[in-house]
């Protein structure tokens, strides 16, 4: 059993789920315990400026100041710009709030000056006080491209233009062959003592981390855990349901989550809600060790609570 006070942990993230676990993670690990890896297979660029939006999503819940209700975006928000943006005949669909701006304004205008991803990412999160490394996975742009029966789009096009609702055909990355993992991200997995696949969309929130060279490896080398997205046969949020039927013809379940990352990544253990504690024998079954509890990480107590529940179970992993 490993002592909590001496574990590392580097989280793999995406979305409003894996932020909402991470938030939950860093109130118990410091900044030398936790390590959190985020997609960047959601960025694009939007009224000129480079969004990252799992980046932002991660450095906002930690820093205290992201909107609750949405899980993205900022508190006490504005929406100014976008007013005036439409007068001018702008792309509207993608609501980007007046401060949010102010992020994409600098980190467009850091990228421009040759700063990398990772450099302006650490620069944001000093500014808001936050003390984690939040490590994008790569520097290079590395864009999940959605193939749907309605054509090929950007993610962003797709998930919140679309509403994800265009039947999907496969997913693809632009720029993977030359994507790399930071040096920032090896050396945390190569320090890790546990590495947690966090409740994210596993096909665009977790799968664009693993696909990029030497991941899987350097992962597979370390005990692996994930918490189940999905609930009771259902996302939490977003289209990973959708997806599991579209994408790999399954009925989506915490089961087949788990055996979707268990086929290439073996997992040690394995976290449910108490919804589908009936599966908790099949999944054993694969060889993993479950936890059921609690999964629904409402708000920040509950997260601590839940991520509390989750290390000792880890502890007893590795
Ligand atoms: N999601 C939406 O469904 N509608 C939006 O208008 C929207 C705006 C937005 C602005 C900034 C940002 O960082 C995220 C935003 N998101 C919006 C969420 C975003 O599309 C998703 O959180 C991720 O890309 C999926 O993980």
């Amino acid at each position: 059993m490993k002592d909590l006070s001496l574990l590392k942990v580097v989280a793999l993230a995406g979305g409003v789920g894996g932020a909402r676990m991470v938030n939950g993670l860093a109130q118990l690990l410091s900044p030398v315990q936790l390590s959190i890896v985020v997609n960047t297979g959601d960025d694009f660029e939007y009224w000129g400026l480079f969004i990252s939006p799992d980046l932002d999503t991660v450095m906002y819940t930690l820093a205290g100041i992201s909107n609750p209700q949405t899980g993205w975006g900022l508190l006490d928000e504005g929406h100014r710009c976008l007013e005036n943006m439409r007068l001018f005949h702008q792309p509207d669909w993608f609501g980007l709030g007046d401060r949010d701006l102010a992020t994409h304004l600098t980190r467009t205008q850091w990228l421009r000056e040759g700063k990398s991803l990772t450099e302006v990412t650490r620069r944001i999160c000093s500014a808001l006080g936050v003390q984690h490394a939040i490590l994008p996975m790569c520097n290079e742009p590395c864009c999940t491209i959605a193939i749907t029966r309605a054509g090929e789009m950007d993610f962003q096009t797709y998930f919140v233009k679309e509403q994800w609702q265009p039947q999907l055909m496969s997913l693809r990355w632009e720029g993977v062959s030359q994507a790399q993992l930071t040096p920032q991200v090896q050396q945390a997995f190569l320090e890790a003592d546990l590495i947690i696949i966090c409740p994210s969309n596993p096909f665009v929130s977790i799968d664009p981390i693993l696909n990029l060279p030497g991941a899987l490896e350097m992962i597979r080398a370390k005990p692996v855990l994930a918490i189940s997205p999905i609930i009771g046969g259902k996302a939490v949020k977003g289209p990973a349901a959708k997806m599991f039927r579209e994408l790999i013809d399954t009925e989506a379940s915490a089961k087949s989550v788990a055996s979707y990352y268990h086929h290439h990544i073996p997992l040690r253990g394995f976290i449910i809600d108490q919804q589908d504690q009936n599966l908790q024998n099949e999944i054993s079954k694969m060889g993993i060790e479950v936890l059921v509890t609690n999964t629904l990480l409402s708000d920040p107590v509950t997260q601590k609570l839940i991520a509390e529940v989750v290390l000792d179970f880890a502890c007893h992993l590795v």
